[in-house]
C-alpha cells in the first residue's frame, strides 16, 4: 500500500559482553537493562540509555538497535542524545527522580517533538516510558503513572500527533526515563485491537487522562515485508484488566490479544495486506510483576514465540497493580 521505500532498525537483546564485542559501526542507539539508572550517555560516540531494570544477581540485557546506514549523525537537545542514519531515529531521554514527573514528561516529549521536526524524522513509530514506582502515589497524592499520562498527553495534544505503539512500565529505580525511534517518512499505519478499547479512550475511572498509545505501528517496506512494533499488551479485554490473581491466564489472555492485533483480520481492517503470528516477533521483552512468577511465564512464552525469538524477562511492576503481566515485541 506503501510506495515508500523504508529500511527500518533491527534490533537484539545482547549480553553486555555480546554487546561489547559488537562492530560499533553497525549500532545506531543502545538500553542498558541493568542494576542503576542515569541520564542517557555516549558510548564509542553512541547515544546509550542505562535502565535500572534489572535486579542484584540477573544479568544485565543490552537492547541494540542497529543500522545498515552507512553513516550516523549524533546529537544533543535539550538532554535528549540521539542518532540517526538518514532513515530512523533513536533517542534517548532521562525525567529522573522528580516529586510531580508530569510536568517534566510534558517539557521532555516537547522537546522530542521539537526535535524529530527540525531534524526531519516526524514519524515517531515506538515509544517506551519506563517509570519507578509506577503505581505508587507522588507528592501530589495523585498516582505517579496519571501525573507522567497528564503530562505526555498535553504534549501529544499541543502538538497534534499521532500516537505510536508504546511502552508503559515499570523500573526498580531511576525516576522516569523513555527513549523512542522515529522514521524519516510518513508511511507508517498505527494499529488498534479489536478486543481492546483503545488506550485513549478508557473510562475515566482509570484517572484523570487516558495514556496516549497504539497497540501497535506498522511500517511498510518497499523491498519486501514491512515491520511491525506491538505496545505492551497486558491482559486487558475492552478496558477491564481480566484473570486477576492468575498469572497463567493472564499470560494466555495478552498473546490472544497480541495474536488478534497481528493477524491478518486486523492488519486488513488497517488497510494493510498480510498477516503475522506470535512466531513472526523475534524480539520480544516481557514484563513479570511477581519474581515468583518468572519460571512460568518464561515457560509459556518460550513454548509460544519462535525458538529464534531474542526474549528477554524483567520483574517490574504494570501500570495497574492488578497486571501480573506485559509482553511487547516486534518483527525484524
Ligand atoms: C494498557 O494496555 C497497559 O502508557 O505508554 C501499555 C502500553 C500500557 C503503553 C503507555 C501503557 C502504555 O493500558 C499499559
Amino acid at each position: 500500500m506503501h510506495s515508500n521505500t523504508i529500511t527500518t532498525s533491527p534490533c537484539s537483546l545482547l549480553t553486555a559482553a555480546d554487546f561489547a564485542g559488537l562492530a560499533g559501526d553497525t549500532v545506531l542507539g543502545a538500553v542498558r537493562h541493568s542494576t542503576g539508572a542515569g541520564p542517557p550517555r555516549w558510548e564509542h560516540g553512541l547515544p546509550v540509555l542505562p535502565l535500572h531494570m534489572r535486579r542484584p544477581g540477573e544479568h544485565e540485557v543490552v537492547e541494540v538497535w542497529h543500522t545498515d546506514g552507512p553513516v550516523v549523525r549524533t546529537g544533543e537537545h535539550e538532554g535528549l542524545l540521539y542518532a540517526h542514519d538518514g532513515e530512523v531515529l533513536f533517542c534517548a531521554g532521562w525525567i529522573g527522580p522528580s516529586a510531580d514527573c508530569g510536568e517534566a514528561a510534558h517539557r521532555a516529549y516537547l522537546a522530542a517533538f521539537e526535535l524529530v521536526e527540525r531534524l526531519g524524522y516526524p514519524n515517531v513509530f515506538r515509544m517506551w516510558n519506563m517509570l519507578e514506582g509506577i503505581t505508587d502515589r507522588s507528592a501530589h497524592g495523585t498516582e505517579v503513572y496519571a501525573d507522567f499520562r497528564v503530562g505526555r498527553g498535553r504534549a501529544f495534544d499541543e502538538r497534534g500527533r499521532d500516537m505510536p505503539a508504546s511502552t508503559g512500565i515499570g523500573a526498580l529505580g531511576g525516576g522516569v526515563a523513555f527513549y523512542f525511534l522515529a522514521h524519516r517518512t510518513r508511511a507508517a499505519v498505527h494499529l488498534e485491537n479489536p478486543l481492546q478499547r483503545p488506550a485513549h479512550a478508557y473510562p475515566s475511572r482509570y484517572g484523570p487522562r487516558s495514556p496516549s498509545f497504539a497497540r501497535a505501528t506498522y511500517l511498510a517496506s518497499e523491498h519486501g515485508p514491512g515491520s511491525l512494533y506491538v505496545s505492551g499488551t497486558a491482559s486487558i479485554l475492552d478496558h477491564a484488566t481480566v484473570a486477576r490473581g492468575d498469572v497463567v491466564r493472564q499470560c494466555q489472555v495478552t498473546l490472544a490479544n497480541i495474536a488478534t492485533l497481528i493477524g491478518e483480520d486486523n492488519l486488513a481492517r488497517h488497510g494493510v495486506d498480510g498477516g503475522y503470528r506470535l512466531h513472526d516477533l523475534r524480539t520480544v521483552k516481557v514484563y513479570v510483576k511477581r519474581p515468583e512468577d518468572v519460571p512460568t511465564v518464561t515457560r509459556l512464552c518460550r513454548d509460544e514465540f519462535s525458538r529464534r525469538a531474542d526474549i528477554a524477562v524483567f520483574t517490574v511492576d504494570a501500570c495497574r497493580p492488578d497486571l501480573l503481566v506485559e509482553i511487547e515485541g516486534s518483527t525484524r
